[in-house]
């Protein structure tokens, strides 16, 4: 019981983590976020995760999207800086990352997966920009499902990268059923993030964060009213945001990491003090600097 006590995320060592907002700073002091997301058919989740990561504080973000989701994606948001990467079937084209190689050095955190779709290479898109990426890398959604297809690729890594699946998606990269994940889930996120030498945000009704050197961290702060398509896309966002703010603060990321997904389920549980049933994702991220003052 001691040792569960130890591992619940709580309030009061959160709060000494949050990036301060100094009078003397500027939008480089917060750090500069890249988001990969998006295809012709998933217009909404990019935007997601984009405003999301802008509330969470970074200062400076940039959306990449494939050009056919562009003008759609562009014409939502207005705070990001936008990059329109060349396109496939409606998709990230394959080979075209001599422009990311040239930019690389400019993003503090990158993020990558919602609304991505999955395609035949695109375990090989992913593993170029693994070889590439030496600041902390977000893997999402079907960042997930294309590394589901060759895991191995985890050990050609130039930095941290933090993996953010539901049951469903941790059952695809574990080889099992998302029923036999949710039996054991302290089990398979540890023996993943210590096998891989990654951090496991393993989501759900108590999200799990299991850390490179076999440490797990219980959030308790979530609800049932995040139980609605798009919010997995706000939390990917409020890790960028979140991240990107210590990389540029020179500090680690756990902390970074747990403040993320503590402030996801308080926003989520101020959404549900309206109503549990009609919170949507656009509500969570009205609500992330609400849930940010909660810990003031
Ligand atoms: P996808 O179709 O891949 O859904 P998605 O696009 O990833 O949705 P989204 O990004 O919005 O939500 P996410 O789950 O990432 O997959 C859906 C399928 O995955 C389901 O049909 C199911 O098969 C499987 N699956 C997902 N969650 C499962 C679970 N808990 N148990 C078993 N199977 C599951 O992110 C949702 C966010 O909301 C997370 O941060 C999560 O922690 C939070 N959340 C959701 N319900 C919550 C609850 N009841 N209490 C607290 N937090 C909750
Ligand atoms: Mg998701």
């Amino acid at each position: 019981e001691f040792l569960l006590r130890d591992m619940v995320l709580t309030k009061e060592q959160l709060r000494k983590e949050l990036p301060e907002r100094r009078a003397f700073s500027h939008k480089g002091t917060y750090g500069h976020a890249l988001i990969l997301a998006g295809s012709k058919e998933m217009t909404g989740a990019p935007v997601l995760s984009a405003s999301a990561g802008l509330r969470t504080g970074c200062g400076l973000l940039t959306l990449a999207v494939p050009e056919s989701a562009f003008p759609i994606v562009a014409s939502k948001i207005n705070e990001p800086v936008f990059w329109e990467w060349p396109a496939e079937e409606g998709r990230f084209a394959c080979g075209s990352h001599t422009l990311l190689r040239q930019r690389i050095a400019s993003f503090d955190v990158v993020a990558i997966g919602p609304g991505l779709s999955t395609w035949k290479g695109g375990n090989n898109w992913l593993r170029e920009i693994i070889n590439m990426v030496d600041v902390p890398l977000i893997l999402d959604a079907d960042a997930l499902n294309l590394l589901s297809e060759n895991l191995s690729i985890l050990h050609e890594k130039k930095g941290q990268i933090v993996l953010t699946p539901h049951p469903g998606e941790m059952g695809r990269l574990c080889g099992c059923s998302a029923v036999e994940i949710e039996r054991d889930r302290v089990g398979y996120a540890r023996s993943f993030a210590q096998d891989y030498e990654v951090y496991v945000v393993l989501k759900g009704t108590y999200t799990l964060i299991a850390t490179p050197n076999g440490k797990v961290f219980i959030n308790t702060t979530g609800t049932a009213a995040l139980a609605k398509g798009g919010t997995g896309d706000v939390l990917t966002g409020m890790l960028a945001g979140m991240l990107a703010q210590k990389v540029a603060q020179d500090e680690t990321i756990e902390a970074g990491i747990q403040l993320a997904v503590y402030l996801h389920g308080i926003a989520g549980r101020i959404c549900s003090e309206k109503s549990i049933h009609a919170t949507l994702a656009g509500d969570i991220i009205d609500n992330i600097g609400p849930a940010i003052k909660s810990l003031l």
